[in-house]
């Protein structure tokens, strides 16, 4: 046995306890524990049956991840499981916290499980762009009915112990936390009940409905589009209701290697461990965020209430300033009808929303309300001098010690802080619309920012549920400054011959969750316009600016807001707007452009290699800290799809020279947009990868 794995005997009854924190995951020393304790069970009759249980905030959160891409040790897991399921004594899985992956896989394989209350049990590893590779996929369809297994195991979301114990996946919940004692009452009942093993593996598979599978199939072929893991999910379950019980397991583990060897797995993981370490900053190391209650905003437009609702979900109090009696009104509105859809996705109880309303929420047109706030956020018109004038304000109002964060997305942070009397109070917190939903927060270290201030903006992000990335001071930061440079790219894509339309397919195909053209009529049309006129006196002679998007804006079309911009939303589903075809013709006659067919490779080629050297840019200047920072930025903020693990990691799994061969072959066209980042060209030089900068 190893220290991992702990072996106690009270009355004839083994009592396994699995102790490797953080969240006691599978690791080689656990296997082999846990294969140690149960074969020394297996020589001892005196035993009358065996308790697992794990030690400290939960039982088993999975397969050791870390593992992964390293060379398999054993006892390999579904065999260890195998084991355990046979022994001849009863075998009790006591669980509690977060029972995941090869955690309930393991549970499975014991022959009655307990819960504590709260206990959440799944199978995400759909989210690691795995499969249930222990006997997951075998067994939870012979206790569950076979949609539910479908449900669980490609949505990767877990149930509740409640839900769990009328499926049939657990027997009991416990009255108590302590799950030693809790297994161990257990298992002495049912060793005076005379309760003998039951193992899972011999039940029959539960009977799926006629066309399950195909249904399945098709649905997820939409819903997780271009994923390999879920579509072999469903092959592995119809395995369960189609074979003996030795052969699927066979075929699981052989669908699990195969996925276990795929860029896909490789990507997700690199995300996992990536938005994990992205907060981890040797600048915020061992350093106390201040104080973080009362939250003023100041704006209530669609951001600025977004983050009022965001900030309410938490449990922070909120007071937001807007202009006048009017657009007060209409922010409480819009706070009250976001919070509302909180109570209808059962995310906020009907008392706390009330709670909420009566107390923990004020607006008004009065600076002075924000005498007393921890943190000030600035939501308003993105304008230098607007946002001076806020500042200029907050630095007199608010009290000595309070964060004055501002939530643009290009303007300089320094410009703003130094209006102020107190530049090292002052970052930037870039939201994402809709604030409430999105996930990514930029947080803007300007060259004061003290560092209590960015690690209470890191704070704010855990306190929101949200990713903190920190971002330094230019044009955009990390992600807008990426995206200026890729649409400028796609821009030169549809000059050279492509249709926006044609772009937003091969994107999509690619796994976007949205075409670039697309996204631009979302945000409106109107917001890129106008950051490209404050860019336009700076703008380089030789830069070919594409001018169609602004034509279309001068024109009034805004996108979604004025039901026409790229595409047209007239009808129930938009459809391409062709009139933009003909501001391109003349754009690319006016500029001597013959146009030649561009192949849905070459569109992806163009926005990989501009996004990925841009992000070069932007790590060799330490706008990101890591490439891992651009990776989850653009995992979180620009729908980038998450099983191609971000840009950086786009770049390794294809190659940095391939990039960097493509970057050479387009500037053939354009040498101005096309110049390599010295970072890439080192990178492909030494014949290393970004990843090779994480550490
Ligand atoms: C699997 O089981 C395959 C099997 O079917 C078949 C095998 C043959 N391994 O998230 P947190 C670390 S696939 C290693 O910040 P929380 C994590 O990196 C697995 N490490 O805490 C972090 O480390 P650090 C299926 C892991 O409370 C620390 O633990 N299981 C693992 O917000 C704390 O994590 C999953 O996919 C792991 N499995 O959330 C579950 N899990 O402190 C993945 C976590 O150094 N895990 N760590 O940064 C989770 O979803 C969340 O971590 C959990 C806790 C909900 C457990």
């Amino acid at each position: 046995m190893t220290q991992s794995v702990n072996l106690t005997l009270e009355d004839n009854i083994a009592v396994i306890e699995i102790a490797n924190p953080p969240v006691n995951a599978l690791s080689h020393a656990v296997r082999s524990g846990l294969q140690d304790a149960f074969r020394g069970i297996a020589e001892n009759d005196a035993i009358k049956a065996i308790v697992v249980y794990g030690a400290g905030r939960t039982f088993v959160a999975g397969a050791d991840i870390r593992e992964f891409g390293q060379p398999p040790k054993e006892p390999f897991l579904p065999e260890l499981i195998n084991e355990i399921e046979s022994c001849t004594r009863p075998v009790i899985a006591s669980v509690h916290g977060t029972v995941l992956g090869g955690g309930l896989e393991l549970a499975l394989g014991a022959h009655y499980r307990i819960a504590a209350p709260k206990t959440k049990l799944g199978l995400p590893e759909v989210s690691l762009g795995l499969l249930p590779g222990a006997g997951g996929t075998q067994r939870l369809p012979r206790l569950v009915p076979v949609t539910k297994a479908i449900d669980m195991i490609t949505s990767g979301k877990p149930v509740s112990a409640n839900e769990a114990l009328e499926l049939g996946l657990i027997d009991q919940i416990s009255g108590e936390d302590d799950m030693r004692a809790a297994g161990l009452a257990y298992a002495k009942a049912l060793v005076k009940q005379g309760a003998g093993p039951r193992p899972v593996s011999g039940l029959p598979c539960n009977t799926p409905e006629d066309g399950l599978f195909d249904k399945a199939r098709a649905t997820l072929a939409k819903k997780a589009r271009g994923q390999l893991a879920s579509q072999k999910c469903i092959d592995a379950i119809e395995g369960a209701v189609n074979l003996p019980f030795a052969e699927g397991l066979a075929q699981e583990r052989a669908l699990f290697r195969a996925l276990m060897d795929s860029d896909q797995r490789a990507a997700l993981i690199h995300a996992f461990f990536s938005e994990r370490q992205v907060g981890k900053l040797p600048e915020i190391k061992d350093v106390e965020p201040r104080i973080l209650e009362n939250v003023g905003i100041i704006g209530g437009g669609t951001m600025g209430s977004g983050i009022a609702t965001s900030a309410l979900l938490a449990g922070l109090t909120v007071t937001l300033i807007e202009r006048d009696a009017e657009a007060v009104a209409k922010a409480e509105g819009t706070v009250s009808k976001n919070l509302a859809g909180a109570v209808k996705r059962g995310k906020l109880s009907q008392e706390k929303f009330d709670a909420i309303m009566a107390g923990h929420f004020k607006a008004g047109s009065d600076y002075d309300a924000l005498a007393e706030a921890d943190l000030v956020i600035e939501a308003v018109f993105e304008s230098m001098d607007v946002k001076k004038e806020v500042f200029g304000k907050l630095d007199k109002i608010c009290k000595p010690g309070a964060v004055l964060a501002s939530n643009t997305s290009y303007l300089d942070v320094d410009e703003i802080a130094e209006i102020t009397s107190r530049p090292a109070d002052v970052i930037g917190l870039h939201f994402f619309s809709p604030a409430h939903v999105m996930r990514l927060l930029e947080i803007v270290v300007g060259a004061k920012t003290a560092p209590d201030v960015v690690a209470t903006g890191f704070a704010l992000a855990k306190r929101l549920g949200k990713i903190g990335v920190r971002a330094g001071v230019c044009d955009g930061f990390i992600g807008n400054r990426i995206l200026a440079t890729y649409r400028k790219a796609i821009d030169g894509a549809v000059l050279a011959g492509a249709s926006p339309f044609d772009v937003d397919r091969a994107l999509v195909d690619f796994g976007l969750a949205m075409g670039p053209f697309a996204v631009s009529d979302l945000a409106g049309l109107d917001i890129g316009y106008m950051t490209r006129q404050r860019l336009a006196a700076t703008r380089d002679p030789r830069e070919v600016y594409a001018e169609f998007s602004d034509k279309l804006c001068e024109d009034g079309h805004h996108g979604r807001k004025t039901g026409r911009g790229f595409y047209d939303y007239s009808g129930e589903q938009p459809v391409p707007n062709d009139d933009i075809l003909g501001y391109i013709s003349e754009e690319r006659a006016a500029k001597g452009i013959e146009s030649r067919s561009l192949s849905d490779q070459e569109i992806i080629d163009r926005y990989m290699a501009a996004m990925v050297n841009e992000a070069a840019l932007v790590v060799e200047e330490g706008i990101a800290q890591r490439p891992l920072d651009v990776d989850v930025t653009l995992l979180n903020g620009y729908g980038f799809p998450r099983w191609r693990g971000g840009p950086m990691q786009y770049a390794d799994t294809v190659g940095v020279d391939k990039i960097l061969n493509d970057i050479k072959r387009f500037a053939e066209e354009d040498d101005f947009l096309w110049q390599p980042a010295p970072l890439l060209e080192k990178l492909a030089a030494e014949g290393k990868t970004f990843a090779s900068l994480n550490a």
